[in-house]
Order: structure tokens, then C-alpha cells, then sequence
């Protein structure tokens, strides 16, 4: 940053972004457009001008001076929003400019890749240079023998039998395959693409499966579909909590790695995850002409899995016990999850609406939240809400669901007056920690998408563009938080194959985890040190930081989610 301004102020007059925040990756035409700058600066000070010609485009209003809660400093919000001309422009604000465009399908681009980098994660097979030019490399992790743990064993699989589990998506930073997290992965985009189908069937982004029928977003999909399948006992219909090394694998790409995999113990929260989306995907994909036999099978899986968590209601994954038990310990993650309620909720809804039996009906009654949450991988709830809403307006769960959505959007919507960042999320401490851009920002969002379509009310729309535009530049950090994207993105995130690769940039379309104040990564050893410890600051680009810099698939899933409902019904 230093080198930066002084090179700047070497260079003439204008200086980098630092002290200007603003989307780097690009504005609607209709949409609200404002920045934030550092400190107190009156209107007259600030200018918008033509990146071009130079010629004043816009005279920008002061919309508030906020105050950050926590942190104490001032800073300016003004509001461009008249600016409805496409094109490139640079905000001035004394020696410090930034640069913004202005154009119609503003997040296309970063639509298509965000999606795109699930085909780069593909694991157990080759990723190849047509699709994905110098991120190409060999087949790795083919799962095609994988050990059951003895936590998972059965009379039909004893401890030490070979299964073969391929394909789905590396999680995250790390190589192992999860249930849960997997599953809300597919249920998020689902519930999105659901809404927005014609968008979603309109992107090729240049997969394997791109020529076929199917749309490329359903075909990812599939691919990780492919392998929930190998994850359910085949005698019982329980499904393995996760496909993991026993440890975490070290900085090596995934070429490299030696180590056993395992399937590891049954849990009702990834059975009910599975049943979930196994239901929903049966749905989709019902008399699909490249798929013919799926939505068959995966009818079968979903109700097959269902059994199992009716008859297990109760089989939490704790891995500290089961490491007292079993042997080899597992230090992996644990998406380890308290309450399956949310889960049987979600599940349930899916198969009332495949199925049509009331029984589902009735469980997903008893099993209703009693509150909106966001949804994220431990509180499935609001996937199950949605399509209540959505499909069965009608419904009694229906009601309940529309008055706990509108009244947490409307909650949120009113911190938005007096925001730093003119944002509903993020004016709270709560709304930072470990994978807050997706948990909180994105999913947020999206759930402002959902009140807009249910009430028609533009506020919601503008709140989830605002959220749209904080992940995007807008924050306190600077940082656009999409790699590959803006003038300023992460590029050392907490990515295995990112790291071990000899190409400088990262792979692209991932959205890292963002600020979080727990800074559980950093201690008296590290090598890195947090720049700050406010919740809306507490980020590092250092490959190190996986607290606040790791990406993963139900990150991705969710910024999917926002930005393909929001090009879908962009003005
Ligand atoms: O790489 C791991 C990442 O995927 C996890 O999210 C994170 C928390 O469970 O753990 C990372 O692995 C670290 C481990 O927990 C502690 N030693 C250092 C490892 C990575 O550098
Ligand atoms: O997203 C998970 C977050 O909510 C937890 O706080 C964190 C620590 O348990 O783990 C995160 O999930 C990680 C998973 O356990 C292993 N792969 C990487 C995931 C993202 O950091």
C-alpha cells in the first residue's frame, strides 16, 4: 500500500483505492451506486469523472458521514446513483482516486466464474487445458479404493473394506469431500436456480458436459451428485458423515498426495442433507434425455436415506469421541452439528414436494423453525422455507415462514441507515467470522431476493446489490474478496492447489472466507500478523490465515446463488 501511494504520488498527483471503497467488479445502470471514503470529506471535494476524457460525469451528494461501531472511525458515504451512463469512471477524492465501471450484465462475468470454479476443483478426474488453460492438470484423488473407517463399519461393509468413491468437488483449502457441506453446496445454487432458471440454462462456461442438453449449472451439479451416491450404505441407507485423510494433507498439489482416504461414520445430519438434495435433484432432472435413469435412482437414495434418519434421528458426528474409540484418529473437518432439526425440516419439504405424500407434510410441520436464519451449512432451515414460499404459497408453513423472512430482512434493513459500508449486513459484529462473506453477506442477500419476489418491494433488491457490492470493494478492507476479479483481490488464499502450483494467480472465481475477528489461526508462532483485530478488518491475504482467507464450496455456492439471481433480473 505504501509502495503503492508513493509510487503514485512519484507518478502525479492520484493515488491507489486505499481510501475510496467501491465495487471493483462493475454497476447495473438503474442500480443505487455509492462509495465509501476514509475519514470526513465534504461533497465538493470529491469527483467523478469520465476515465477517458477526463470530464466531469457526475457530481456526487454526500449521503451520511457513519461512524464504525467498533473501530471509531469516521467515514463518508456518497451517492453517485444518477450516474446511469455505461462506461468506465474514476472517483477522486484528494490525492486518492479509484476506478468503477458502469455497465449492463455488471456481474456476468464474475456469474460465469464463480461457477466455472467448481469444474477447477473437480476432483477424481483430469482437468483438462480446453476447459481450464493453465489451471490444467492430471487426474488426482481418484477414490477409486477407499478404506471404511471403523467408526462406519456394518455387517454388510466391515472395517478395512475398499470402496470406490469418486468424484464431487475438493471442499475447500483442503482435499477432503464432506457430506454436509457438499450437499448445502448443490441446495443453495438449487434454490436459486430454481428461481431463475432461464438464466441459469443460458451459461455455458465451458465444461466437458457443455454440449449436452443439460444446463452446465445442473451437469456440476451432477458431478458431485455422482458421488453422494457412493457415500450411502447400500445396507442400510445411512450415509458417511465425510470421505477423508486422517489428517490434514500438507501445502502439495493434488498430484501428490499419498496418504488413505477413508469413509468415516454415519451421521443424521449428512443423511438428511443427502436425502435432501438427492429429492430435489429427482426433480429437476425428471425425464432429462441425457440422464435417463437419475432422477430414478436418486428418488431411491433420498427415500432410502430418509429411513435411515427416521430410524437414527440422533447420530451427531463427534469426532473427538469417535477418535476414543476408532483408530486412525481423524483431525479433518467436522461440520459437526448439534440439532437435526433444521435438516429434517429441509429434507422433508423435498420429498413432499417430490413425492406428494402428506407424510412429509406433516414432518416438515413438526420440524419448522421457529425463527428465519440465513441459510448456511449448519442451519438448512431457510432451503426448506423457501421452497414453502415459493411452491406452496398457499400452505400454513408457508405463512409462518413469510412473516419470519420479512421480519429478519426488515431487521436488517434498518441498520442500513446509518452503515459505513450502506449495507444491511455487516453493521454488527455478529455478521463477521469464519466464512462471513458468503455466511453472512451472500446468504443475506439472497434472502433479500426472496422477500423482493415475494413482496415486490425494490428495498430488498437494492439490499441484496449493496451486499453484492461490500463482497465486491465496499468494505473496510479494500479488498475485492472475488480472486481474479477487481483491482485488488486475494491472491494467496488458503488454497492447496492455488499454493502448490507454479502460477502466480490463484485460481479464479473463488471467493474467500473474509474477515473474522476469532483470528483462530493466528498464535505466539505464527508467521503472519492480522493488520487489525476489528471484526470488519480482521483479513489477511497470507496463505497461512485459513480463518479468514481459506475458500470452499458452500462459499462459492452462495455468492453463486446472489450473483445469478441478480443478473437474471438485472434491469
Ligand atoms: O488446511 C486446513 C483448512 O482446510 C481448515 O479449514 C483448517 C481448520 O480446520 O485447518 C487447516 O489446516 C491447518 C490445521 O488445522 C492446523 N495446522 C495447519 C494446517 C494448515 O496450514
Ligand atoms: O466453514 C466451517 C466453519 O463454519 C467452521 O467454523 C470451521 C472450523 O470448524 O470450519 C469450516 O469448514 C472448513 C472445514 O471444516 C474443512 N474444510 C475447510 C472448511 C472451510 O474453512
Amino acid at each position: 500500500m505504501l509502495i503503492c501511494c508513493l509510487s503514485a504520488a512519484l507518478l502525479g498527483p492520484l493515488c491507489c483505492h486505499a481510501q475510496i471503497r467501491v465495487n471493483q467488479v462493475g454497476m447495473y445502470p438503474q442500480q443505487e451506486k455509492t462509495a465509501t471514503i476514509e475519514g470526513t470529506v465534504s461533497a465538493g471535494r470529491v469527483k467523478i469523472t469520465e476515465a477517458q476524457t477526463g470530464k466531469t460525469a457526475v457530481q456526487p451528494r454526500v449521503l451520511r458521514t457513519a461512524t464504525s461501531p467498533w473501530s471509531g472511525k469516521r467515514r463518508t458515504v456518497i451517492d453517485f446513483s444518477s450516474l446511469t451512463t455505461p462506461g468506465t469512471y474514476v472517483i477522486q477524492s484528494g490525492r486518492h482516486t479509484a476506478t468503477f465501471e458502469v455497465k449492463p450484465q455488471a456481474l456476468r462475468s464474475a456469474t460465469e466464474a464463480t461457477l466455472k470454479a467448481f469444474y477447477l476443483i473437480r476432483s477424481g478426474s483430469p482437468i483438462l487445458a480446453q476447459y481450464a488453460g493453465a489451471y490444467a492438470r492430471p487426474l488426482a484423488h481418484p477414490d477409486t479404493q477407499v478404506l471404511v473407517h471403523p467408526a462406519a463399519a456394518s455387517p454388510g461393509r466391515p472395517a478395512g473394506s475398499l470402496i470406490s468413491s469418486p468424484y464431487g468437488w475438493y471442499d475447500a483449502g483442503d482435499y477432503n469431500k464432506y457430506i454436509v457441506n457438499s450437499a448445502f453446496t448443490m441446495g443453495i445454487i438449487l434454490s436459486s436456480y430454481e428461481q431463475n432458471k432461464a438464466y441459469f440454462d443460458s451459461l455455458n462456461v465451458n465444461i466437458p458436459e457443455s454440449g449436452n442438453r443439460t444446463a452446465d449449472v445442473l451437469d456440476e451439479m451432477i458431478y458431485n451428485l455422482r458421488w453422494m451416491f457412493t457415500m450411502q450404505d447400500p445396507y442400510d441407507g445411512g450415509v458417511y458423515h465425510k470421505l477423508t485423510n486422517p489428517g490434514f494433507e500438507g501445502f502439495i498439489t493434488p498430484m501428490a498426495c499419498q496418504k488413505p482416504r477413508y469413509v468415516v461414520q454415519k451421521s443424521t445430519c449428512a443423511t438428511l442433507d443427502f436425502a435432501a438434495v438427492m429429492a430435489q435433484m429427482a426433480r429437476l432432472l425428471r425425464s432429462n434425455a441425457d440422464y435417463p435413469d437419475l432422477a430414478e435412482q436418486a428418488a431411491r437414495a433420498a427415500l432410502a436415506a430418509y429411513g435411515w434418519a427416521e430410524r437414527n434421528p440422533e447420530v451427531l458426528y463427534q469426532q473427538e469421541k469417535m477418535n476414543e474409540q476408532f483408530d486412525p484418529d481423524v483431525s479433518t473437518g467436522t461440520y459437526g452439528d448439534r440439532n437435526p432439526s433444521d435438516e429434517f425440516f429441509w429434507a422433508a419439504t423435498e420429498l413432499f414436494l417430490l413425492t406428494g405424500d402428506q407424510k412429509f407434510a406433516a414432518d416438515a410441520a413438526a420440524h419448522q423453525p421457529e425463527r428465519f436464519v440465513a441459510p448456511v451449512w449448519g442451519n438448512v432451515g431457510a432451503l426448506g422455507s423457501y421452497q414453502w414460499l415459493m411452491r406452496q404459497p398457499q400452505h400454513a408453513i408457508a405463512a409462518t415462514s413469510r412473516a419470519q423472512l420479512l421480519a429478519y430482512c426488515d431487521a436488517k434493513l434498518a441498520t442500513t441507515a446509518t452503515s459505513c459500508f450502506q449495507t444491511p449486513t455487516g453493521n454488527e459484529p455478529r455478521d463477521f467470522g469464519w466464512g462471513c462473506l458468503a455466511e453472512a453477506f451472500a446468504s443475506q442477500g439472497l434472502a433479500m431476493l426472496y422477500a423482493h419476489r415475494l413482496t415486490g418491494d425494490a428495498r430488498y433488491y437494492t439490499a441484496a446489490l449493496q451486499n453484492a457490492d461490500y463482497i465486491f470493494g465496499r468494505n473496510a478492507t479494500g479488498y475485492c474478496y472475488l480472486t481474479g476479479f477487481g483491482t485488488h483481490s486475494p491472491m494467496h488464499p488458503h488454497h492447496r492447489p492455488s499454493a502448490a502450483d507454479d502460477i502466480a494467480a490463484p485460481f479464479p472465481g473463488l471467493l474467500v472466507g473474509g474477515p473474522n475477528p476469532g483470528q483462530s489461526d493466528h498464535n505466539a508462532t505464527s508467521t503472519f500478523t492480522y493488520p487489525s483485530k476489528q471484526p470488519d478488518e480482521s483479513y489477511i491475504d497470507v496463505t497461512e490465515s485459513y480463518a479468514s482467507n481459506e475458500i470452499a464450496i458452500n462459499w462459492n455456492a452462495s455468492l453463486l446463488a446472489l450473483l445469478g439471481w441478480l443478473e437474471g433480473g438485472a434491469q
